[in-house]
């Protein structure tokens, strides 16, 4: 049987196949009709279709996709979906938002080549994504068809108009919703479909355009979730293997309303992070043996360095790539002069290619190696050790309780060796905690957004109730946010359906 990732993305002709029943439909059915009548209203005629892809919530395995290692997500409920028409004749792209006093039509050349800085006009960061990004999203995906030999004809103009519900800024992936949705639409108004795991790989490409030098966990998750399951996503190459979650746990998702700019702070922040990886690896490969050149051109992620890493721990008796780490990495942080011995390289010659990079260079004071690499191994573990205690034969109640400790101690990484953790998750994880939850840790990038905490069924409403009171009341007494819009910052979710195109 064919593995569903091998598949495209399916094409649904009603609502009820892609929402099931009861008030989430309900809602999809509202969402749909607005998005129909803005797009009469806009454009003046009815959209070709619909695509939709949903956000997600990592459960385990942070900051390790971008290092080779596989993640733990599942899709969220909250999605956005895109309402597309074809336009012959005319080749501009206009892109609207059902949102339309916030955020106004925005106009482009539909040819990638005549893109000039005039029409870097844009929404203020709607989705976690600016309107141009559609653009640069448009020529990811003709630059890829191009190079893959899809034969998708000359640009041709497109209207469209969006809706998005996952909560921005928030470590959900409203952006991989984005940019999912918008590019499952646009390939299937021009005819063009592709095996999911392609998509997942050539959407995790176009999301590079943003600045962050991502993994691909957002846009793997968003295009090969299937509903009730979570997912262990592997990388090189992109996979999505199901994984069934115990039924009597829930996973309750917080917003800390910290808001997490990760495209503002990527120098000293989520970029830093990746530099330090590499730079981790590549002095790793060295002290294990490599040639300073070779490990420059060849240690790219910490996973690319674990075999040696592993080979030591076995000289030890060990097979834990921490070993290494401990023994070769100092604790105390590196500063570029330190790593240029080394490697026997300037840091700048490294980076050269990746601009990225060099501001995380310009802004960087010290390198914290040892830190890095051990959250990276560890968290790596983490999430093989998650996904094999859920189908082990232990008990529910077991089950749980290693689910649990396994997120605690995912957290405690990010926190203490990662620090991409910030005061308000660390108030809502400890809150968490307090009223019940067996773990809770932040998810996503970190540095602001949500925590996801394990809760038992059955004293879910309780735990909402508490967090309410413990956490958000304080908040909406201060003004920070609104007492009917709560339900947008704390509620239970269950394992949800991945992308998706509509046909109405
Ligand atoms: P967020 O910021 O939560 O969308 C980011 C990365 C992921 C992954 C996590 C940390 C992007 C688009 N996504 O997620 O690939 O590295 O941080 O685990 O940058
Ligand atoms: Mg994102």
């Amino acid at each position: 049987m064919a593995r569903h990732d091998d598949l495209p993305v399916p094409v649904y002709k009603s609502l009820e196949s892609v929402y099931g029943t009861g008030s989430q439909l309900e809602e999809a059915e509202l969402r749909f009709n607005t998005l129909k009548s803005k797009f009469v209203e806009v454009f003046g005629h009815a959209p070709d279709i619909y695509a939709r892809s949903p956000g997600r919530v990592n459960l385990i395995g942070e900051h390790i996709d971008y290092e080779g290692y596989s993640v733990l997500p599942m899709a969220i409920r909250q999605d956005t979906i895109v309402a597309i028409r074809k336009v012959e004749g005319e080749k501009v792209l206009k892109i609207a938002n059902v949102n339309s006093d916030k955020y106004s039509l925005c106009t482009y050349p539909a040819d990638p080549d005549q893109l000039t800085e005039r029409y870097l006009t844009s929404w203020p960061d709607a989705f976690g994504f600016h309107s141009h990004d559609l653009f640069s999203l448009y020529k990811g995906f003709y630059e890829y068809a191009k190079a893959k030999g899809i034969d998708v004809g000359e640009p041709v103009g497109l209207e469209v108009v969006v809706d998005g519900i996952v909560p921005t800024g928030s470590g959900l992936s409203s952006s991989a919703a984005f940019v999912c949705s918008s590019t499952i639409g646009i390939m299937a108004v021009l005819g063009a479909s592709l095996p999911k795991k392609e998509l997942a790989q050539l959407t995790c490409e176009c999301e590079r355009h943003i600045g962050t030098q991502s993994g691909g966990m957002d846009q793997a998750i968003s295009v090969m979730a299937q509903s009730g399951f979570a997912a262990l996503i592997d990388f090189n190459p992109i996979r999505a293997t199901e994984v069934q979650l115990p039924a009597g746990g829930t996973f309750v998702i917080a917003h800390s309303l910290a808001e997490s700019q990760k495209a503002v702070t990527a120098a000293t922040k989520y970029n830093n992070r990746v530099v330090e990886c590499r730079l981790a690896s590549i002095v790793l490969g060295i002290k294990l043996g490599m040639k300073a050149e070779e490990a420059v051109s060849k240690a790219n992620t910490l996973s690319d360095v674990e075999g040696l890493c592993v080979s030591f721990a076995g000289t030890r008796g060990s097979s834990d790539p921490v070993l290494a780490v401990k023994e070769y990495l100092k604790e105390e942080p590196y500063n570029a002069e330190d790593i240029e011995e080394i490697i026997n390289e300037k840091l700048e010659v490294l980076f050269a290619a990746s601009p990225s990079s060099l501001d995380v260079l310009k802004a960087a004071k010290h390198f914290k190696l040892h830190q890095r690499a051990v959250h990276v191994y560890s968290e790596a573990k983490r999430v093989f050790a998650f996904k094999d205690t859920v189908s082990s034969n232990l008990s529910e109640e077991d089950v749980l309780k290693k689910l649990g400790d396994l997120m605690n101690d995912s957290h405690y990484s990010c926190s203490v060796l990662y620090e991409c953790s910030c005061p308000e998750l660390e108030e809502l994880v400890k809150i968490s905690r307090d009223n019940g939850a067996l773990g809770a840790r932040l998810t996503g990038a970190g540095w602001g957004g949500c925590a996801v905490a394990l809760v038992k069924e059955s004293i879910v409403p309780q735990f909402i109730l508490n967090l309410k009171e413990q956490y958000f009341q304080s908040r909406i007494d201060k003004g920070v946010i609104k007492k009917n819009d709560l339900g947008l910052y704390i509620f239970a979710s269950k394992p949800s359906s991945g992308a998706a195109i509509v046909e109405l």
